[in-house]
């Protein structure tokens, strides 16, 4: 399987994760800022297909509509003289300091109204780059205490805010599908959405329910305590994976943004199975950008910036093929027969039986020996120390 990333691999980075100076709470940029225009260059010959953006990482802030057209008319030109493709776009809702109690969720109504007419503006140029996905990181929607936040009324107005922001999209004819990203807290002391699982339960109370699904971070779940593996694969299954931000994370503490990969490894390994194969299933579930939203360490110089860039892709590429050799091993496939991992798929009633025929089947009940089936061995340890053998490129 060749290493070198191609266009089909479908890699997409966030202009934001190699232009990150690396300051950070307790120390000051440890590299110069880079032109965004750089980094689309850099970032193609290094085989990516595209890039992602929030609006002030192409348009600072406060720049004025002649400087916003000028900053993106080198943007635009960069991508046509890349090829580099825009899947997804997303909005800085939480830099300056306006957003410092939130962006839709703000107790201050006019910080509210200036948060959703700073994305309508974003929408239009997420369209116009051809865009399939808006993100939507609420990072500072929160709050470091309990009695500062009326959190039934913050939903509302999250509500509120995805459902006119849909509505405009629609409207509009955009075409647009939106992500939520959940993340448990940093910058806030609690985030409002913190997992995969609050994310899905809050889309099914919008207007257009349809149009909304997840961006999991692995390193977001990771923070949570959570297996990022189970909760894609929830999101899978309810049909609401629309995009996935990936990197590395040592457990739950600060978010590390590490290089994908740079974290728990095996979960890499067995979520690269799951995005490429489907797990057991063997079919891959979800053709959508491999995207990377990570952080190079702040230790590193502009050299390691953009290796760290390639060692992305380059580690995504490499649990790919031991994925691919774990699923193909007849030691494998054997150790799952043994295990029963396929015998899930099989509905627990037969076509056409009722509860009133399993009433009737003895062997399901009167006639079943517990403390016989008790005894039995999954032979899960095989499984896991096969595939931790083809992550070490043992087998
Ligand atoms: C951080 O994990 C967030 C922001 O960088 C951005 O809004 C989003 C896009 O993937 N991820
Ligand atoms: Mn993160
Ligand atoms: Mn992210």
């Amino acid at each position: 399987m060749p290493l070198a990333p191609r266009p089909e691999d479908k890699f997409s980075f966030g202009l934001w994760t190699v232009g990150w100076q690396a300051r950070d709470p307790f120390g000051d940029a440890t590299r110069a800022p880079l032109d965004p225009v750089e980094s689309v260059h850099r970032l193609a010959e290094l085989g990516a297909w595209g890039v992602t953006f929030h609006d002030d990482d192409v348009v600072p802030f406060a720049a004025d509509e002649h400087a916003r057209q000028e900053h993106l008319k080198r943007f635009r030109a960069a991508l046509d003289e890349t090829g580099l493709v825009v899947p997804m776009v997303t909005t800085n809702l939480f830099t300056h300091p306006v957003f410092k109690d939130g962006a839709f969720t703000s107790n201050d109504r006019s910080v509210r109204r200036f948060a959703l007419r700073k994305v309508m503006r974003n929408l239009d140029l997420a369209a116009e780059l051809g865009a399939t996905t808006y993100v939507f990181w609420g990072g500072r929607e929160g709050a470091e205490t309990d009695a500062a936040k009326d959190v039934r009324s913050a939903l509302d107005r999250y509500r509120e805010g995805l459902d006119l922001l849909a509505q405009y999209s629609i409207d509009r004819g955009y075409g647009l599908r939106f992500a939520l990203e959940p993340k448990p807290n940093e910058p806030r002391g609690d985030i409002l959405l913190p997992t995969i699982g609050h994310a899905l339960a809050f889309i099914t109370t919008l207007a257009h329910a349809d149009l909304f699904g997840v961006n999991p971070e692995v390193g977001h779940e990771q923070m949570a305590n959570l297996n990022m593996v189970h909760g894609v694969s929830q999101a899978l299954w309810q049909g609401k994976l629309f995009h996935i931000d990936l990197n590395g994370q040592h457990g739950p503490k600060f978010d590390q943004d590490l290089t994908f990969g740079h974290g728990d490894l095996l979960s890499a390994f067995f979520l690269v199975d799951l995005l490429e194969n489907g797990g057991p299933q063997g079919v891959s579930p979800y053709d959508g950008p491999r995207h990377f939203d990570y952080k190079p360490l702040r230790t590193e110089d502009v050299a390691g910036v953009w290796s760290s860039a390639a060692d992305n892709m380059r580690t995504y590429l490499l649990l790919k093929e031991r994925a691919a050799a774990f699923r193909a091993d007849p030691a494998v496939q054997q150790a799952l027969l043994d295990s029963k991992v396929a015998e899930l798929a099989t509905p627990t009633l037969a076509a056409g039986e009722s509860y009133a025929d399993l009433l009737a089947d003895r062997t399901a009940f009167e006639d079943f020996d517990a403390d016989a089936v008790g005894q039995r061995g999954y032979g899960f340890g095989r499984l896991d120390q096969l595939a931790v053998e083809h992550l070490l490129g043992a087998r």
